[in-house]
């Protein structure tokens, strides 16, 4: 600290322009996957942003994604973030570079950069995250199990706060990525362009025919036609239960309606549990895409 060096504490005050200058070495970093999955780290960050905020709990105000708990164990363990020791060691990269971020702030952005480098919909974003404790961190069980029901799919995102036309759109980033063996014990990816933001994950529920998958791993569905496209139990749950039903037929048909939806429902997620006085702007920004960049 500044008292044990002697040395004079600088207080560096980011302005949004720091924040984009993340947002940017980010997005570059994306595409430096090489041979990894698909070639970009873009879901795995994801995922990691929906893990870091997945957590909350409305009824207690604990959890999500203010403290960025999952930095220790035993919340690096559980079983669900599985394989997420790779989002976050890219991320450790970033922070060495702007040391003054919070890891909360960092994921959060990382994810937001991710889906819109991935030609998904602006996700209004701001800072205000703080770095906490071990103590901070929730019990495993939090987030959703791939092998339930709409019941437990309910409960879980009741809990955070979630109505049943933000689960549905919130699924609806299983667009992007893949399940790995070595992980949730799943395997394959869901869409033909797994590395794209689109509509496609509910267009192919509702288009192809699903069969359970006959192997020695965990029940899931694959499509009749291809056999390498993949669903899980609460994907496939969406087209069975009424009201879900409803909302991902909507998203299927209307693209814009999915985007829109699911930008709402995804910034709400990355602020759940963050005191609103600890944001540092009174509304969350727009951040730009590299492509917005070139003048
Ligand atoms: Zn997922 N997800 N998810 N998800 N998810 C996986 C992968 C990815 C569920 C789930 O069990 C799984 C949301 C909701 C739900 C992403 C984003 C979001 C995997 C595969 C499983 C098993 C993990 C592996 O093996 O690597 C369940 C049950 C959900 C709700 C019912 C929500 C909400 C998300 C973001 C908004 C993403 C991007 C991936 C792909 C990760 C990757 O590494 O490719």
């Amino acid at each position: 600290s500044a008292i044990q060096t002697g040395k004079a504490a600088v207080k560096f005050t980011p302005t949004k322009e720091d924040y984009q200058k993340v947002y940017n070495t980010v997005a570059h970093i994306l595409d430096e996957a090489g041979e990894y999955d698909d070639g970009s780290f873009g879901p795995v960050i994801v995922r990691l942003a929906w893990h870091a905020s997945g957590t909350f709990d409305k009824a207690t105000g604990t959890g999500g994604s203010n403290f960025a708990t999952m930095r220790f164990e035993p919340e690096s363990l559980h079983g669900a973030n599985n394989g997420l020791h790779v989002a976050r060691e890219v991320m450790e990269k970033v922070k060495q570079q702007y040391p003054w971020i919070s890891y909360g702030d960092l994921w959060t952005l990382a994810g937001v950069a991710a889906i819109q480098e991935m030609a998904g919909p602006k996700i209004p974003w701001r800072p205000g995250r703080v770095d906490g404790l071990a103590s901070d961190a929730t019990p495993d069980g939090r987030l959703p199990d791939a092998s339930q029901g709409s019941q437990h799919v309910r409960d879980i995102f009741y809990r955070m706060g979630f109505n049943d036309q933000e689960i549905v759109a919130l699924i609806g980033a299983h667009a992007l990525g893949r399940c790995h063996p070595d992980r949730s014990g799943f395997e394959g990816p869901w869409t033909f362009a797994p590395t794209t933001f689109t509509n496609d994950f509910y267009k192919l529920l509702f288009e192809e025919k699903w069969v359970w998958r006959k192997w020695g791993g965990p029940k899931q569905y694959q499509d009749k036609k291809t056999g390498t496209l993949m669903m899980l139990p609460t994907d496939y749950v969406l087209t069975q239960d009424k009201n879900f039903k409803k909302f991902a037929k909507a998203y299927a048909d209307d693209q814009d309606l999915f985007f829109k939806d699911f930008s709402a429902a995804f910034a709400k997620l990355l602020e759940l549990g963050v005191p609103s006085q600890q944001f540092v702007a009174s509304e969350p920004w727009n951040l730009k895409t590299l492509e917005e960049q070139k003048a």
